[in-house]
């Protein structure tokens, strides 16, 4: 007889502004469906189709359901199951004798695999601080746009995404909501019924631009000479509301002199676009009340991202569009949620803290720290990485560098999983982690301001253990003395967040159980009165902190490192631009495996631009490399002008081993940090494509 179905809450853990909560179906004590909770407010019953196969993502044949010892080579992929008792003193063996040498030379490698506080960084972080591990930069998507808002809100702080419904004007700026927001799509929908005018400003012309009213393609990494163009509009036909500006930002007069160097025309010339255009975008923009602008990271991963969206930024605070709740702009809403990160972290086990903090590596140059042979500037040649949350070989830029760090026969190496990854085919040792639905967490959301618990649904599959479980039981083994690496994942829950805070209004731990989510208690219109969270409490135009910093006070226009203004002679033997945004059908690197969402995406494709096409004889559905210095990747052209000229796209991110010839997007991007914030420049990136 089948045991009574059971209807269990849950949030989708997944690196995607929307936070949904879930309602699973479990039968047996198996899944067996997951939908949007229809009670929810931002998830609205509906969950994109990624996550709706999300039980066959976790009752997967290949789910990892043992821990697993390396028999062949680094990167072939073939293991011996083992006993997590015999794992757990294998990974401490050889931890203990690095640590008691040389702690900096371990590692941990993560990012959003889950975005829950306690399976992200909580027994993880505590582990690695005690042990005087080198820190991770955690800095590979967002964290240049996080330093622009930092420098000019204060902190990741923004519209309510509720309120773009009432919007008479969206820009959607850097942003494909159709597959990547679909939650904010539905506001944006709901405004254009109501007759707000939808512009996307993005160089190609993605599933969103397409279903705007209007679409700016510019070039990519030029968005920042966009805004400073809009700005020097606003100023000179006088758009402004001068007693916003008087009462709540600093810097307007050198803000100004700055603006008044980016005529339209020049801006046309850096952008590609019509002069016209930005005339008539700033006098709409300007000439709206409610004015909204969506940003979102895909115009960040540029040279130039961290002060682009200062510059983006700084617009609703000239015009006064603040004093709308349906007028100002949203990138994250993170900030808004008030974390104790301290509690959760405890930056304060690490060995000398706080006159003395261990070596921090940026995650996205990975691949040249792995082959670092380690000096005096470097400190420690790195022996061992700990990898959870991540799939740094199919994710992370320069793709062949790190394969190739990974690769080091010297090298030890921990993957914690669910899938047999492009990255845990390097590891040493493989243990399966478990998913969302077997494990407890607490969310905030980047996208909305809502904070939700998650509990698990169904027992682990297989001996899949939690993060945190596993974590503990490495330090258990490694003999740690430490009750903070020993706390329980609900008590570690428990004490994640300020619940004295205002914006929690009665809601704590116990109730939030009870009833799933809460909304934050905050003001429609954030800053219609100000409020900044800048040392000046306004919005800093000029910003003093960036000055004492050495960095320009102000926001400005850098060109891309690859480009024809960045680098001509590159430029010369490179001409193509090449970004590599996230595909519909997969989260990064996440679902690739999932056999149904592969298919619909077919195959790795790239979207080049007729006349750029003919020039190279390559025709659609040719088979083209595309390579720069780093090395090359092959796919199927698409000969569209959804690219516009002289750029190509290939959707991403692909699976390595899962792709025809083994390769993917990042096989050709670079190193390279932002001017803001040390993250990833997916997206500055140039490259030559030929016909196989
Ligand atoms: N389906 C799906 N959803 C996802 C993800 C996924 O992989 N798949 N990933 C999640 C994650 S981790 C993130 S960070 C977000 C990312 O989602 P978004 O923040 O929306 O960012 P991207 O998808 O990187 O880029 C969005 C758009 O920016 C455009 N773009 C590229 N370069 C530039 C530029 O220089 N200027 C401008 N104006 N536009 C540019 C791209 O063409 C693309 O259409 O989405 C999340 N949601
Ligand atoms: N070319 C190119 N590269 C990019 C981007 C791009 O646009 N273009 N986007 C960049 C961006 S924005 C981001 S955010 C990064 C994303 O890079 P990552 O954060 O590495 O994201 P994923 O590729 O989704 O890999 C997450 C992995 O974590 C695992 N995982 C999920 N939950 C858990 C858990 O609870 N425990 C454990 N142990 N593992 C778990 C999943 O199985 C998955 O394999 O990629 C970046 N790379
Ligand atoms: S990936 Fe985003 S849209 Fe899809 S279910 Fe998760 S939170 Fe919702
Ligand atoms: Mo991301």
């Amino acid at each position: 007889m089948n045991a009574p179905t059971e209807f269990a809450r849950a949030v989708c853990p997944h690196d995607c502004p929307d936070t949904c909560a879930m309602r699973v179906t479990v039968e047996n004590g198996r899944a067996i469906k997951v939908i949007g909770d229809p009670d929810h407010p931002p998830t609205q019953g509906a969950l994109c189709t990624k996550v709706s196969r999300y039980a066959e993502r976790v009752h997967h044949p290949r789910r990892l359901t043992t821990p697993l010892r390396r028999v062949g080579a680094k990167g072939e992929g073939r293991f011996e199951p083992i006993g997590w008792d015999e794992a757990l003193k294998l990974a401490a063996g050889r931890l203990s004798e690095i640590a008691a040498r040389a702690p900096e030379a371990i590692v941990p490698y993560s990012y959003a695999g889950t975005m829950g506080l306690v399976q992200g960084d909580s027994i993880a972080q505590r582990f690695f601080h005690k042990l005087g591990a080198s820190q991770l930069d955690r800095t590979i998507c967002a964290a240049a746009g996080a330093a622009g808002l930092k420098y000019t809100y204060g902190a990741s702080l923004g519209m309510l995404t509720e309120f773009f419904a009432e919007s008479e004007l969206i820009l959607i700026w850097g942003s494909n909501p159709i597959a990547s927001n679909l939650h904010f799509w539905t506001r944006a929908q709901e405004a254009k019924r109501r007759g707000a005018r939808l512009i996307a400003i993005d160089p190609y012309r993605s599933l969103t631009a397409e279903k705007c009213h209007q679409h700016i393609a510019l070039k990519p990494g030029t968005d920042g000479a966009l805004a400073l163009g809009m700005m020097n509009v606003l100023i000179t036909e006088d758009l402004l509301d001068h007693a916003y500006i008087a009462d709540h930002t600093l810097g307007f007069e050198q803000l100004k002199a700055r603006a008044l160097t980016y005529s339209p025309g020049r801006v046309a010339q850096i952008c590609g676009i019509d002069e016209q255009t930005i005339v008539d975008l700033a006098r709409l923009y300007g000439g709206t009340r409610k004015a909204a602008i969506r940003m979102n990271y895909g115009l960040q991963r540029v040279r130039g991202g961290g002060n682009a969206v200062r510059a983006i930024a700084c617009l609703p605070s000239l015009t006064g569009a603040w004093r709308e709740r349906s007028g100002g702009t949203l990138l994250s809403s993170s900030g808004w949620a008030p974390v104790n990160t301290h509690a959760l972290q405890r930056p304060d086990l690490m060995p000398g803290w706080p006159s003395r903090q261990a070596r921090v590596i940026n995650m996205n140059a990975i691949g040249d720290a792995l082959l670092h042979p380690g000096d005096a500037g470097f400190g420690p040649k790195i022996e061992a990485v700990i990898v959870y949350n991540s799939n740094p070989v199919a994710v992370a830029p320069d793709s062949a560098r790190v394969a190739a760090g990974f690769a080091r026969e010297d090298l030890f190496t921990i993957v914690l999983e669910h899938f047999q990854t492009d990255t845990a085919d390097y590891a040493d040792l493989l243990l399966p982690a478990t998913t969302q639905l077997e494990h407890l967490d607490l969310h905030k959301s980047y996208g909305h301001t809502h904070v939700m618990v998650n509990l698990p649904a169904i027992q682990p599959v297989g001996e899949a253990r939690p993060n945190t479980e596993i974590f503990r039981g490495i330090a258990r083994r490694m003999n740690l003395q430490e009750p903070a690496l020993f706390e329980s994942d609900e008590s570690v829950a428990a004490n994640a967040f300020r619940w004295e805070d205002p914006v929690f209004e009665g809601v704590d731990w116990e109730s939030l159980k009870r009833t799933g989510w809460a909304k934050l208690n905050l003001p429609d219109a954030p800053f219609a009165d100000g409020g900044f969270r800048t040392p000046s409490g306004k919005c800093e135009f000029s910003s003093e902190r960036l000055a004492q910093q050495g960095f320009d006070p102000l926001p400005d226009y850098l060109p891309p490192y690859e480009s024809a203004d960045g680098d001509p002679e590159l430029a010369a033997r490179y001409p193509l631009a090449m970004i590599s945004p996230p595909a519909r059908n997969f989260l990064n690197s996440t679902f690739v495996n999932v056999e149904s969402l592969r298919s619909t995406e077919g195959e790795p494709h790239i979207d080049i631009h007729p006349s750029d096409a003919s020039r190279r004889q390559v025709l659609d559905g040719d088979l083209v490399r595309i390579f720069n210095d780093r090395g090359s990747m092959q796919a199927r052209a698409r000969v569209t002008d959804k690219a516009r000229e002289g750029l190509v796209v290939g959707l991403s991110i692909w699976w390595k081993k899962l792709a025809p010839d083994g390769c993917n997007a990042n096989q050709v991007t670079s190193q390279a940090l932002t001017d803001l914030g040390g993250s990833a420049t997916f997206y500055d990136c140039l490259v030559e494509v030929e016909r196989v």
